[in-house]
């Protein structure tokens, strides 16, 4: 069975459905914290940030990630950051944010630690190598001192 690491690195772009494309049909549920014809801004799954919302295009077409970005995709380039900082003012973070696009396999690494604590103590460590999703997201995150270098 392939690592996660292997697994994350023989993510390939493509244009097949992902996770995101049912939280755009209300397939399954995510935290909407904002929406108009185009785009759609939703509360992280896995936080890395007191505040922590993807902003993704509604329609794909193509956008796996910001590397496959043409001419044509311009405009809702422009209407993602403009929605980012729409929703950083919705969010009150008037101090600052940071926003993030990870693009392929080099473009992100972090763990994700889930602790269970029952009869029993169980940690569950998540290596995450790369992009994630392909379809195009800006993370917007905020709520903490950011640090650079970002790692
Ligand atoms: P990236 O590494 O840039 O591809 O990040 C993808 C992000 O998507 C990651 O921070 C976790 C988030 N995510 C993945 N699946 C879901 C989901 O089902 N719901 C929500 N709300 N977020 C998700």
């Amino acid at each position: 069975m392939a690592s996660e690491k292997e697994a994350a690195l023989a993510a390939v772009p493509s244009d097949s459905p992902t996770i995101f494309d049912k939280i755009i049909n209300k397939k399954i549920p995510s935290n909407v914290v904002y929406e108009d014809d185009k785009v759609l801004a939703f509360r992280d799954i896995a936080p890395q940030a007191p505040t922590h919302i993807l902003i993704i295009p509604k329609v794909k077409d193509g956008l796996t990630g910001i590397s496959k970005a043409e001419e044509r995709h311009s405009e809702i380039l422009g209407h993602l950051l403009y929605t980012a900082k729409l929703v950083a003012k919705q969010e009150g973070l008037d101090d600052g944010f940071r926003l993030v696009i990870n693009d392929g396999p080099k473009g992100c690494k972090y763990r994700l630690y889930c602790r269970y604590s029952s009869l029993v103590d169980l940690d569950i460590k998540i290596l995450v190598v790369g992009q994630s999703v392909y379809h195009l997201h800006v993370h917007l995150l905020g709520g903490r001192q950011m640090n650079w270098p970002p790692g």
